[in-house]
């Protein structure tokens, strides 16, 4: 039987430590890696972070020098010590007369300088590293936005009546449209990997009436762009007896402004120690029509979609017209989107359909859909697209799916924008693209 006194000392992690401002001389244990070790005559000052954040630990005796000199950068230690108040330490405390444990071999020096208080790597650099990379402070604190973000998403929906579902990644057609869409062989068959879950979002309407999904969504972008990935985290919804597409777009702003909630009740330290500028959502985010968007933009009346320079121009003039980081673009020409967009009934060029701009860039595609048999059928035929691979998703229609409609946020999108990286890849763990496949 073990006594009280031979337990071991419970860690403490290093954001915990200020805690022990009133406890000088109490013993304290940390778990974490070796994140920097400076040198100086007589003593090294050892810092060591764990998922909380930084800690300072001052060694002075010979032992634990020599042991901090076998000990690289980026090794799993245990260090016991003692609690000291120190101004000049993270959290005004640091840890004193430390002894520490090797939790690994030494760690071998990584390829980027984490202990730098920002990467000077480039990006090629930082993604062939990114398995070390993200363990930078700053890296960090991006996907810690992402991560805060996804909590205020399913937070919202939840509260709101919505059940999180997931949908098979492995499909039998195109969702958005044939170009860029991964082909696999299943089992000798052909087969995709889904672009999107939208049917399959749009069948359980029929089921739960308001879903939402969060996965990863593949498009065999053919392109290198700063906006594009092979593999992105799709946010999606779908909700079911709507009017039409402002309902939807009622939604969005919700979902969005939980997000915004959740990044300050749960990414506080991320946001300070980025200097993130966390967007203000308004409660009803401007809406301009298509057209409207075209003559804001500068562009011709007759451009079917709006280019990348267009919806910067649109996101300038929200700031500046409206103070608003968001914008909202309706009624999309119909032509030129895809097939299950609900046209506007008394004008059907136009498309009950939207887009949410971004600080510039499209973040959200959404609209009302199509929930009549026919309607389906009669599109597609009037595209040109064959009925026979939709034929699952159709048969939906036949027994019955009330109006409705719903959204994808593209999370890369968001949290780039949250951190005005210049290129999408900054914020994606492990990136996807036309030239990249690993790590
Ligand atoms: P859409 O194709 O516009 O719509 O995609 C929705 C959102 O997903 C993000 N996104 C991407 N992010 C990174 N890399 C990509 N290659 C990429 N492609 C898209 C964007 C975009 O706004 N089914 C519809 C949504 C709906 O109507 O519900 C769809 O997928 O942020």
């Amino acid at each position: 039987m073990s006594s009280a006194s031979s337990e071991p000392l419970p860690r403490t992690l290093a954001a915990d430590l200020a805690s022990y401002a009133d406890k000088p001389g109490a013993p304290v244990r940390l778990s974490g890696w070796i994140h920097r070790r400076r040198r100086l005559s007589g003593l090294s000052f050892v810092v060591i972070r764990d998922r909380s954040g930084l800690a300072q630990v001052v060694v002075r005796s010979p032992e634990a020098l020599a042991q901090v000199e076998q000990l690289g950068e980026e090794t799993p230690v245990d260090v016991v010590g003692r609690a000291s108040t120190n101004a000049q330490a993270p959290g005004g405390v640091e840890v004193v007369e430390p002894s520490f444990l090797a939790l690994t071999d030494p760690a071998v020096t990584p390829p980027i300088e984490l202990w730098r208080p920002t990467i000077s790597a480039g990006l090629p650099a930082m993604l062939d590293h990114a398995q070390v990379t993200w363990r930078h402070p700053l890296q960090q604190a991006k996907w810690q936005l992402a991560a805060a973000s996804l909590h205020g998403f399913r937070r919202t929906l939840d509260a709101a009546g919505f059940t999180e579902v997931h949908s098979p990644k492995l499909v039998e057609s195109a969702t958005e449209s044939g170009a860029n869409v991964f082909g696999v062989d299943y089992f000798g068959r052909p087969a995709y990997l889904a672009q999107s879950p939208q049917f399959y979002k749009q069948m359980l309407v029929g089921v739960f009436e308001r879903v939402y999904e969060v996965g990863p969504a593949f498009r065999a972008e053919p392109h290198d762009t700063v906006r594009h990935l092979a593999e992105y985290v799709s946010l999606d919804v779908e909700l079911g007896f709507i009017d039409d597409h402002r309902d939807v777009i009622g939604v969005l702003r919700d979902v969005v402004a939980g997000m915004v909630a959740a990044i300050h009740e749960r990414a506080a330290a991320a946001v300070e120690l980025l200097g993130a500028d966390i967007p203000e959502v308004p409660a009803d985010i401007p809406v301009v029509h298509f057209r409207e968007a075209l003559e804001i933009a500068g562009a011709s009346a007759d451009e079917p979609d709006l280019a990348p320079a267009h919806e910067r121009a649109l996101g300038a003039w929200a700031k500046q017209t409206h103070d608003s980081d968001f914008i909202l673009v309706e009624g999309y020409p119909t032509a030129h989107r895809a097939f299950y967009s609900h046209p506007e009934p008394d004008d059907p060029h136009w498309s009950r359909s939207f887009d949410l701009i971004f600080r510039g860039i499209e973040l959200v595609s959404g609209a009302q859909r199509l929930h009549r048999h026919d309607d389906y059928v009669q599109t597609l035929k009037a595209r040109g697209l064959p009925i026979e691979p939709y034929t699952g998703y159709l048969d939906a229609f036949k027994h019955g799916i009330p109006p409705h409609g719903g959204f994808a946020i593209g999370l890369e999108r968001w949290t780039g924008r949250l951190v005005e990286a210049e290129n999408i890849r900054e914020v994606t763990l492990f990136p996807r693209d036309l030239h990249r496949i690993a790590p």
